[in-house]
C-alpha cells in the first residue's frame, strides 16, 4: 500500500456548484404514421356513427371536453367517414372559482403545475444495487470520510492510485421530510487529479436551500415549511461521476400527511398531500434520472398565487407565492419538485401544503448502482460505513 495521509485528502475549496441542464424542445418529438389504402374494402358502413375526439390525449370526456361523433356517409359508391363534429375541446386556463374544470385536466379551479426541467442530452438510469454489489472487497484499502460543510471540499488523489470506491448518501429533507438515496461507484482515476466532493446539507425548517441543491421551504407568511435535503456527490470538473439524492421536505402537516418523498433510487419518491386541505395546496414529485420533478398545484385564484416550483438538474424546486408552507425538493442528479404551499383563506388554519419530492440518484451504469430512501428512511443504512449525522446531513466515504 501507499504511504496515505487521511488527513491532509480533504481540503476546503469553494467553487461554483450550480450547472443547470438546459431543457430540449426534441424530445417529445413524434413519430409520422404511415398510412395505407390498399385493398378495396368500404372504409365503413353506411349510416354507422363512432365517437370522436381531436383535442389532446386524456382529456376527453373530462370537465367541459366532450367527444364528438362522426357518421359513414356513401358518396360515389366510396364510404368515408364525416369530419368530427360536436365535440368540445379544453380551454387553455381554468377559469378560476367556477366550480367547473374548463381545461379538462381532472381538477376544477386548481392551477397547472410547474414542470421539472429535463436534460438536453438524456442518460441511461442507473442500475439498482443488488445484494452482491452492496458488500464490496475493501479489504486492505483505506478510507477516508467526508462530512458535511455547506461547501464544497476537494479530494486530491495520492499517488500510484488508480481506482477508487466511494459511497455517498444523500441529506434528509426538513422537518421530518424525506429520507436520503445512496449510491456506490468504483471510478478509475488519475493521481494528483483533484476531485470535488459535495456533502449534502440536511433539510431545516424554512425557506433557505441547503447545500447540494435542497431547495427551500415555503416561509411567505411565516408558518414555514421543510427545505430539501441536498445531494451528496463527486465530481470531475463540471462533470458529475455519481449522486446520491436529497429527500424532499414536509410542509405544515404534525405527522398527518404532507411528508416529503425519498431521495431516489434512479427516481425519487413523490410528497404526500395533506389530507384535508381544502386550501388545495398538493404535492410535489420525484425527479426521474432526466427530468426534474413537477412542483405541486394551487387553487386557482387563491390570494398571492403560491404553488411548487418544479425541479432542475441538481437542484430541487422551491415554494413561490404568498401561502402556508410548502415542502421544498430535494437536490439530485435531477432534483425534485417542491410541494404547493396552502392557501392563505383567512381562517387561521395552519396545517397543510404538499410535501417536496425527491432527487434522482445517478451513476453510470458501468461505473455502479443506486439504492433507494423509502418515507423518512434514509437508503443502506445498514452498511458498514453509515453513521447517521445528528441533523440528517449527507455523507461520501471514499476507499483507495
Ligand atoms: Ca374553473
Ligand atoms: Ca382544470
Amino acid at each position: 500500500m501507499h504511504a496515505l495521509q487521511p488527513v491532509s485528502l480533504w481540503s476546503a475549496l469553494t467553487l461554483a456548484v450550480m450547472v443547470t441542464g438546459a431543457c430540449s424542445d426534441d424530445m417529445l418529438a413524434s413519430t409520422a404514421t404511415a398510412t395505407t389504402t390498399t385493398t378495396e374494402e368500404p372504409m365503413c358502413q353506411q349510416g354507422e356513427v363512432v365517437a370522436c375526439y381531436p383535442g389532446p390525449e386524456g382529456t376527453a370526456d373530462v370537465g367541459t371536453c366532450v367527444s364528438g361523433t362522426q357518421t359513414c356517409e356513401v358518396a360515389d359508391g366510396v364510404a368515408m367517414w364525416s369530419a368530427c363534429a360536436g365535440f368540445v375541446l379544453p380551454a387553455d386556463d381554468d377559469i378560476c372559482n367556477d366550480g367547473i374544470d374548463n381545461d379538462c385536466d381532472g381538477h376544477v379551479d386548481v392551477q397547472p403545475p410547474s414542470l421539472g426541467t429535463c436534460a438536453a442530452d438524456p442518460s441511461t438510469p442507473p442500475p439498482i444495487c443488488t445484494a452482491d454489489q452492496l458488500k464490496p472487497d475493501l479489504t486492505g484499502l483505506t478510507k477516508a470520510t467526508a462530512k458535511v460543510t455547506g461547501y464544497d471540499q476537494v479530494l486530491i488523489v495520492p499517488n500510484g492510485v488508480q481506482s477508487i470506491w466511494v459511497k455517498l448518501w444523500g441529506a434528509h429533507g426538513g422537518r421530518s421530510g424525506g429520507g436520503g438515496g445512496f449510491a456506490l461507484a468504483k471510478l478509475d482515476v488519475i493521481p494528483g487529479e483533484r476531485l470535488t466532493v459535495i456533502v449534502g446539507q440536511a433539510g431545516q425548517v424554512g425557506g433557505i436551500p441547503r447545500y447540494g441543491g435542497g431547495g427551500g421551504g415555503g416561509e411567505a407568511k411565516g408558518y414555514a415549511g421543510g427545505s430539501g435535503g441536498g445531494r451528496s456527490a463527486l465530481r470531475r470538473g463540471p462533470i458529475e461521476l455519481v449522486t446520491a439524492a436529497g429527500g424532499g421536505g414536509d410542509s405544515l402537516c404534525s405527522g398527518m400527511g404532507c411528508q416529503g418523498g425519498a431521495g431516489g433510487g434512479a427516481i425519487g419518491e413523490d410528497g404526500a398531500d395533506y389530507p384535508t386541505d381544502e386550501g388545495y395546496g398538493t404535492r410535489g414529485f420525484g425527479a426521474t434520472p432526466n427530468c426534474g420533478g413537477d412542483g405541486g398545484r394551487s387553487t386557482c385564484g387563491c390570494p398571492g398565487d403560491p404553488h411548487g416550483g418544479g425541479g432542475l438538474q441538481f437542484q430541487g424546486g422551491s415554494p413561490s407565492g404568498q401561502g402556508l408552507g410548502g415542502g421544498g425538493g430535494g437536490g439530485g442528479w435531477f432534483g425534485g419538485g417542491a410541494g404547493s404551499p396552502r392557501c392563505d383563506n383567512g381562517f387561521g388554519i395552519m396545517l397543510g401544503g404538499g410535501g417536496g419530492g425527491g432527487g434522482s440518484s445517478h451513476v453510470n451504469p458501468e461505473d455502479g448502482c443506486v439504492v433507494a430512501g423509502a418515507g423518512s428512511l434514509t437508503a443502506n443504512t445498514v452498511d458498514i460505513d453509515y453513521d447517521p449525522e445528528y441533523d440528517g446531513s449527507g455523507r461520501v466515504v471514499v476507499y483507495y
